[in-house]
């Protein structure tokens, strides 16, 4: 692989994109390399995936420019449909995804992160859509995700604007979860990750799976897509085994305590 490297940490899965002197920018071979990343990840062995950028300067800062410079139409809308299949892959990634965001996010960098399940980014982060100073607009779903997650007025406020805003602002919106100093934004992301890796992984990836659809269904339909799932984490061992050592262990206690 050229510009992505994945390594594994036990349960957890760290995609880095490294295009260090564009600042990490998205151009279609890193677009394509990361889906063959993701198409390989096993599951069974990973409970979480990080990703984030190279160096200590940016997550990602945009799609490349250069390479959308003369594009046609169709051409902008095939580059388009490509940024969003992989983000939607990300989004609909049946494991969480987490973006650990290590200075500029901007454009599509911007849209990656927002495709993950939760942003956590160092203090020198900045982020921003800055998409319609250069005639063109987000194309990578942050028209579509950006106002899901900080409401349409703040969205709007930010795309129309093309304003860049840093860390602390990013956190008092709700854009990220969480803001570390750089050095220990890494070791943070690792972790949230083990905190995930630590719980039942069938149960975790039916949540992410009841939280994703439910968002776009009707609460009728949504209680009950829950209800599906919730009834298949019965089928599991990670269940019986759960329940009972919590049983157990209850038992153990009142033993101890009479
Ligand atoms: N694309 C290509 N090259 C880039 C990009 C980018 N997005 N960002 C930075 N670079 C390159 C610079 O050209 C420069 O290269 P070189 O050294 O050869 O001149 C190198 O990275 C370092 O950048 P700077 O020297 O500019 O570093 P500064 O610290 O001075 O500035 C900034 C950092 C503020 C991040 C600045 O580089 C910048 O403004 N970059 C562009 C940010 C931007 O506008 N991003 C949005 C791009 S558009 C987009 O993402 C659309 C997504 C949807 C696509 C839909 C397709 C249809």
């Amino acid at each position: 692989m050229g510009f992505i490297e994945y390594k594994q940490k036990g349960y957890i899965g760290i995609i880095t994109i490294s295009r260090p002197k564009v600042l990490n920018a998205l151009n279609i071979s890193v677009l394509n390399e990361m889906n063959r990343v993701l198409e390989k990840v096993d599951i069974k062995t990973t409970r979480c995936l990080i990703i984030t950028g190279a160096g200590e300067k940016a997550f990602v800062a945009g799609a490349d420019i250069g390479e959308m410079v003369n594009l046609t139409r169709s051409e902008g809308e095939a580059f388009g449909k490509r940024g969003n299949d992989l983000l939607r892959k990300i989004e609909m990634f049946s494991i969480p995804v987490i973006a650990a965001i290590n200075g500029f996010a901007l454009g599509g960098g911007c849209e990656l992160a927002l495709s993950c399940d939760m942003r956590i980014c160092s203090d020198n982060a900045v982020f921003g859509q800055p998409e319609v100073g250069l005639g063109i607009m987000p194309g990578f779903g942050g028209t579509q995700r950006l106002s899901r997650l900080i409401g349409l007025g703040r969205a709007k406020e930010l795309i129309y604007s093309a304003k860049k805003i840093n860390a602390e602002e990013a956190y008092r919106i709700g854009l990220v979860n969480a803001v570390f100093p750089l050095e220990k934004l890494m070791l943070e992301a690792e972790k949230m990750a083990t905190g995930i890796a630590r719980n039942a992984p069938i149960a975790v990836r039916y949540c992410k799976e009841a939280i994703n659809l439910g968002i776009e269904m009707n609460i009728d339909q949504a209680i009950t897509m829950e209800e599906t799932l919730f009834g298949k984490c019965f089928e599991t061992l990670d269940q019986k085994e759960g329940m009972n050592a919590f049983i157990n262990l209850s038992r153990n206690k009142n033993f101890i305590n009479k």
